[in-house]
């Protein structure tokens, strides 16, 4: 834009730059379709063996035993329907930093490395050791995405937030003492609104969230396949009862986000 001087008006570049213009972005996008898709399929699609190993309540917690040169790589699968909060708010609170120490009991130290957008951040996290293995440490970007709901265009939108692991060279893998972990997690969210028959504003009463999450984790060095499962057994539902719990405390006298 130029003044009526013909003086060129200077233009104040945005904080961040948009996430569509990033090295990382075509891979995002290719992974985000990919794992929303996968995240959609049912468990019984495509015979596709998924065994139930964890069971509480709504909760359902799913795993394909899967091995790569010995190292455990099961994929997981988990189904949560979860009143009075939204999948706009799970997403949220899942993905935003500064509530992370709260509800991830594995971690020892979160670091953003970079803020690609607002809705795209990349982590370098290390978490605990567990005995008798070493430390792990993983570098992931991840990206929260509001996707158009087909089913049902007058409901609410569907959430997810999508993990990848990714390089970054300030982090270089099993540099220290961690052990590098290459992981791909999608949490996909859909909320349910069944309005009051009498005509009542809606309340969180009212709302539930169906949640989905999928995850592959290669622990990247060797840890005991039998030490492994048993871990991710333990871990996984305490991790997802515990985050949506956190989700449902927060919420609970907040105004509902849609
Ligand atoms: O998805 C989850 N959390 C996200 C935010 O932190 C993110 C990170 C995932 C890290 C997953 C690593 C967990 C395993 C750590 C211990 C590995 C030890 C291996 C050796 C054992 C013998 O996607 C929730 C993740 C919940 C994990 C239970």
């Amino acid at each position: 834009e130029r003044l009526k001087s013909g003086q060129a008006v200077p233009v104040t570049p945005p904080p961040t730059s948009p996430a569509f213009q990033h090295r990382l972005w075509p891979e995002i996008e290719k992974t985000v379709k990919q794992q929303v898709a996968m995240a959609r399929m049912g468990i019984g699609d495509c015979g596709s063996g998924w065994q139930l190993f964890a069971e509480d309540g709504e909760m359902k917690m799913y795993r394909r035993e899967e091995e790569v040169d010995g190292m455990v790589v099961d994929p997981l699968k988990a189904v949560h329907v979860v009143k009075g909060i939204t999948g706009h708010e799970v997403c949220h609170y899942f993905f935003s930093p500064q509530y992370r120490y709260d509800w991830e009991t594995t971690l020892e130290q979160m670091t953003v490395l970079e803020t690609i957008s607002d809705d795209t951040l990349m982590f370098h996290q290390i978490h605990k050791r567990i005995w008798p293995a070493s430390q792990r440490d993983v570098v992931f970007w991840s990206h929260m995405r509001k996707l158009p709901n087909d089913q049902d265009r007058d409901g609410p939108d569907i959430w997810t937030v999508v993990n990848n692991s990714t390089e970054d060279p300030d982090h270089p893998a099993n540099a220290g003492k961690c052990v590098r972990i290459f992981l791909t997690v999608c949490l996909l969210c859909q909320t349910r609104v069944i309005p009051p028959k009498d005509g009542t504003p809606l309340s969180r009463d009212n709302i539930s969230c169906k949640i989905t999450y999928c995850s592959v984790v290669n622990p990247g060095g060797w840890a005991p396949a039998s030490v492994l499962r048993a871990v991710y057994k333990r871990e996984y539902p305490k991790f997802l009862k515990r985050f949506t719990a956190y989700v449902k405390n927060q919420t609970k006298s907040k105004p509902i986000m849609y």
